[in-house]
């Protein structure tokens, strides 16, 4: 009997540290490794039962070529030998016909460490000049947002929220999403710390909090620009951090002027009052944090979101102190530890500049793009239930003459549409380096078992398609430890492997910018953009209302907004619905809605409705609820096709308009109409 120790590597900000027990070659035992310094041997519902995953019967654990029509089922068993030839047969023929770029990659992070996102997959990709692909569908638009006020995307450290005496958790769902934060929030409160919830839904988080605010989907900024306008007028700035730190103040006094509550009232629909209330708190209180994280920036102006949040701590001065400013994903501090060209080797493009597409627009690539993408790989991601717009991502997929092949642990809505499923390995089956985005610790997964059957990991994955192809570059066969020296060239390995973790070098006294230092061009936080105004976009901050949106001319047909949130403490995205201690134990989808909307549609508790808009309609049973307003209704997501009653998917139905810029998608700015089935 052994224990080895490792890292979680799902899309999720805790990267929890665990503990494998194994007997006689079979992990026996995965429980929470009590030395990390961030989960302290807690996992979560979803990975409490990870080996129910790694066991499953339904495991992948053999290539397999599809027989029957694209989505219908049926698969047959073959050797690698024989996936292998007919995949280098095809893409060396696609590529030999078509060019490079008639290939594209689609993956995420459903296995985020560094070998599975990016070890010689991006090589492969460069080396043969397909089309690149834009991962922007979580994240990178908060970033991009952050940045138009602050020079770069870096934030304080979500665990100083310790020290905060006023916490604003801004579009984010604390308590499901990131659960390991809680704690840290608890023992703030314990200080005397007041806890605010802003959200379009009363989540499990906003059900804790001292103060719930619900402003309806998509308006925020109206809101936030109204807690500038009392904040400036009744003179709670911090007027030398200003005059230090800031570039454009005068301006934005001048912008907001006109933005009082009342007016934001009208938008968002929070209590004018309450918007005032709160200002001052935000004003007075400190340390004062903003905490969010991701599901605000799936909207039509969610970069504006998070540009206009950033500027908040600027003018309260909230940067000074340990505790106060914005806190976000911390993946910027931990990406400064990987040298991203080392890994990807852009070089190997050979002065090539491939097309880049945009994850989120997969149906519009498959069905229109010009000229045509006519082999893609996926791995690492579930397309057909994740993206937006997913019915047309599903036709896509359906075209004869495209050549799928999808790198899988089991076989998924999308793999259903593969034309060759390689077998992939789960993360106790693989060393890898598994960095986080909630926390400052960068771990060492250490396989515990060998791999199950015949799978492989995702570097060894593209090692084995770039020798069926014939490829003879030799960074395409770089085994997985030079990879990863490569990629982390200032890190010593063998002490991470030995202690289990790094941590990211951060600001010794947690106050990044209590004394400036941004990395915008005026070195300044700016108020006035000049980089934005530039681009096409509004020099200030700005509210517009989403052109899908109840003020647009699609509400006339469609008039409830419709929110696809993220929602089951057993499921992380699409993973884990397909399991049988996991799925059946959240019940099956439905449609939520709040008891005026549904009465006025003659719906009733467990009815069954029709929730429809020009992209797809969906058969689900009626949930009476107190969490949405009036307006707004939720199909809660990460159920796959075959458990929908129809076929369907909540992505069906959803958004596929990118974000203002930084390349997000706006999900969550979708209108539906509902009626009874
Ligand atoms: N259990 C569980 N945990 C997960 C995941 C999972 O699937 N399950 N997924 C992981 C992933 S990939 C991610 S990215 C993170 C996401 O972590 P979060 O960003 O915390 O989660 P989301 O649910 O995407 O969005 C947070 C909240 O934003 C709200 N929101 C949406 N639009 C608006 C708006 O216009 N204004 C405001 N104020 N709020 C808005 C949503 O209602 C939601 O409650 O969670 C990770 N953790
Ligand atoms: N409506 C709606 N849509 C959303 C969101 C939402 O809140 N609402 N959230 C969005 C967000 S924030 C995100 S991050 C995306 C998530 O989108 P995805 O990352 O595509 O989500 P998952 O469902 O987790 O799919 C990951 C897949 O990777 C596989 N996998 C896991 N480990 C490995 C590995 O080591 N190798 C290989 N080859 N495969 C592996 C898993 O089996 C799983 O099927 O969805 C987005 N879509
Ligand atoms: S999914 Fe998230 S909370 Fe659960 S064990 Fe993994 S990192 Fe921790
Ligand atoms: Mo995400």
């Amino acid at each position: 009997m052994s224990t080895v120790n490792g890292v979680c590597h799902h899309d999720c900000p805790d990267s929890c540290g665990w503990t494998v027990t194994v007997e006689g070659g079979v992990a026996t035992k995965l429980r929470g490794n009590p030395d990390h310094p961030y989960s302290y041997g807690e996992l979560c519902p979803k990975v409490n039962r990870f080996l129910d995953r790694v066991y499953s019967p339904d495991r992948i654990l053999h290539p397999l070529r599809r027989v029957g029509a694209k989505g219908s089922g049926p698969f047959e068993r073959i050797s690698w030998d024989a996936a292998l030839a007919e995949i280098g047969a095809r893409l060396n023929s696609i590529i030999g016909e078509h060019g490079g770029e008639a290939v594209m990659p689609f993956s995420d992070a459903g296995n985020q460490s560094i070998l599975a996102t990016q070890g010689i997959s991006d090589r492969f990709f460069n080396h043969i000049g397909a089309t690149q692909l834009l991962r922007n569908i979580c994240g990178p638009t908060v970033g991009a947002g952050v940045s138009m006020t602050n020079g770069s995307s870096l934030c304080a450290d979500p665990l100083d929220l310790e020290h905060s005496r006023l916490i604003l958790l801004w579009g984010t769902n604390t308590r499901l999403t990131n659960r390991h934060l809680w704690p840290v929030i608890e023992r703030a409160r314990a200080s005397g710390a007041r806890l605010v919830v802003i959200d379009p839904i009363r989540t499990l988080t906003a059900d804790e909090a001292d103060q719930f605010v619900q402003p309806l989907p998509g308006t925020d900024v109206a809101m936030m620009l109204a807690m500038m306008h009392v904040i400036i007028s009744e003179r709670l700035t911090d007027a030398d951090w200003i005059a230090e730190h800031t570039f454009g103040f005068d301006e934005l006094a001048d912008h907001v002027a006109e933005w009082t509550p009342e007016r934001a009232s009208g938008e968002c629909g929070v209590d004018a009052d309450v918007i005032r209330a709160l200002a001052r708190e935000y004003a007075t209180t400190r340390p004062a944090a903003i905490r969010t994280l991701i599901g605000a920036e799936h909207h039509e102006h969610g970069a504006m979101f998070y540009r206009t949040l950033a500027c908040l701590p600027a003018l309260t001065g909230a940067w000074r102190d340990r505790g106060g400013g914005l806190m976000r994903s911390v993946g910027s501090w931990q990406d400064r530890l990987v040298d991203g060209a080392a890994l990807s080797r852009p070089d190997l493009l050979d002065g090539r500049v491939p097309r880049t597409l945009n994850m989120s627009r997969l149906g519009e690539i498959l069905l229109d793009e010009q000229p045509p993408v006519r082999a893609m790989i996926v791995w690492n991601s579930n397309p057909l239930v994740i993206v937006p717009n997913a019915e047309k991502a599903r036709l896509g997929m359906a075209r004869d003459d495209l050549f799928t092949v999808v790198h899988e642990q089991f076989l998924t809505d999308t793999a259903k549409y593969a034309d060759i499923v390689l077998p992939a390995t789960t993360h106790i089956e693989a060393d890898d380096v598994t960095p986080s985005w909630g926390h400052l610790w960068m771990g060492w997964n250490e396989a515990a078992i060998e791999p199950l059957g015949e799978a492989v990991n995702n570097s060894e994955c593209f090692r084995r398609i770039a020798r069926a192809m014939g490829l003879t570059e030799p960074l395409l066969y770089d085994d997985d430890m030079s990879v990863l020296k490569a990629a982390l060239p200032t890190v010593d390995l063998d002490a991470m492997r030995r202690d289990g973790w790094v941590k990211v070098p951060f600001p010794a006294d947690g106050r990044p910018w209590a004394d400036g230092g941004f990395a915008t061009q005026s070195g300044k936080v700016e108020f006035v953009s000049a980089r934005l105004e530039r681009d096409g976009h509004p020099a200030l901050p700005t509210y517009t209302a989403s052109g899908e949106g109840p003020a647009s001319p699609r509400a006339d047909r469609f008039p409830l907004q419709l929110m696809t949130p993220k929602h089951h403490t057993r499921f992380l995205n699409s993973g884990y619905s397909h399991l049988p201690k996991h799925g059946p134990a959240e019940g099956a989808p439905f449609v939520e809605l709040d008891a005026a909307d549904a009465a006025a549609r003659g719906l009733g508790e467990g009815d069954c409705a029709r929730v429809f808009n020009d992209r797809a309609a969906l058969e689900l049973p009626v949930r009476i609820s107190r969490r949405l307003r009036p307006g707004v209704a939720a199909i809660p997501w990460g159920w796959w096709r075959h458990q929908h009653p129809d076929g369907m998917v909540a992505n069906s139905l959803t958004n596929d308009t990118l974000t203002d810029w930084g390349g997000g998608v706006a999900f969550s700015d979708t209108l539906v109409q509902i009626e009874r089935a």
